[in-house]
């Protein structure tokens, strides 16, 4: 593994590890929202349950981990609110989740892999998986000059074009916001986001990944059409089950895709 003409003394080596883009990629931390979009991969890998949480007491994160190939594989949930039980879906959890996690495993790649919805003019079709190249908020209106650039909050993802073409994924710009249904002024923000794809997570793992330099990739699969004649939330309910299976495969050829590589071969 170690260059052969490599002087660094081994403790420099180690303090440099997570940032050598020529080391192949070890840990992995997946950022999932929902349950069950969690579930069907935490059994593939056949990861378990964290006895010993690494987060503070009393939150309801959870992290499945196990190895496969040479990989370390971390699945983690912002778990269930804790006053209503229902997935904490969302950038605040999100976000949360992200942080404690970076500073806790120090991973080479942070993966968000979840659902979205889709842009039937932008090409998108239920069951679809993308691969997310940039990220930005679409709820976050500050009309006052720069900050209105913050407020969209755009962050790129790791440029991962080997993967998108061996894998065959659809490529998109996801836009982000902490709604379910999309307002007339949403709708404005995510056409001028020029987005294909519309999450609740994306962008904030996004912004927390970049803010402590973390290589991160978006995989999302389709599972409502927001341009259609659907309502929302009756496809996004009706979808869940059948696209978590798309979603569970392709994370599933990503993770093998990964494997023995490092990320400027992906
Ligand atoms: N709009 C926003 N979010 C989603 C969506 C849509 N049309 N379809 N699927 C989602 C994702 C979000 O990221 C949440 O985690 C969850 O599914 C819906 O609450």
């Amino acid at each position: 593994m170690m260059a052969p003409h490599d002087d660094k003394s081994e403790v420099a080596e180690e303090s440099m590890a997570s940032q050598a883009p020529n080391r192949p990629i070890s840990t992995i931390v997946f950022i999932i929202a929902m349950q069950t979009e969690a579930l069907p991969i935490v059994n593939k890998f056949q990861l378990s349950e964290d006895p010993n949480s690494l987060f503070p007491k009393g939150v309801p994160w959870v992290r499945f981990h196990g190895t496969y190939k040479d990989l370390n594989i971390n699945v983690i949930s912002p778990g269930k609110d804790t006053v209503l039980g229902v997935d904490s879906v969302g950038t605040i959890s999100a976000s949360l989740v992200t942080y404690a996690s970076i500073q806790a495993l120090q991973p080479d790649l942070i993966i968000n892999a979840g659902t979205a919805g889709g842009f039937k003019a932008k090409g998108a079709c239920v069951g679809d998986v993308f691969l997310a190249s940039e990220l930005a908020f679409h709820d976050r209106r500050i009309p006052i000059p720069v900050f209105d650039l913050y407020g969209v909050g755009l962050r790129q993802a790791s440029s991962t074009p080997n993967l998108l073409k061996d894998l065959n994924l659809k490529g998109g710009k996801l836009s982000t916001g902490d709604s379910l249904d999309m307002s007339p002024q949403d709708e404005a923000s995510i056409i001028a986001n020029d987005a294909t794809l519309k999450d609740m997570e994306g962008a904030a793992v996004a912004y927390v990944a970049d803010l402590l330099k973390v290589p991160a990739i978006f995989i999302k699969a389709v599972t409502d059409i927001v341009d259609g004649e659907k309502p929302t939330t009756e496809e996004f309910l009706q979808n869940l089950a059948a696209v978590t299976n798309a979603l569970d495969v392709t994370v599933t050829q990503v993770v093998d895709y990964i494997n023995g590589k490092c990320l400027s071969e992906l």
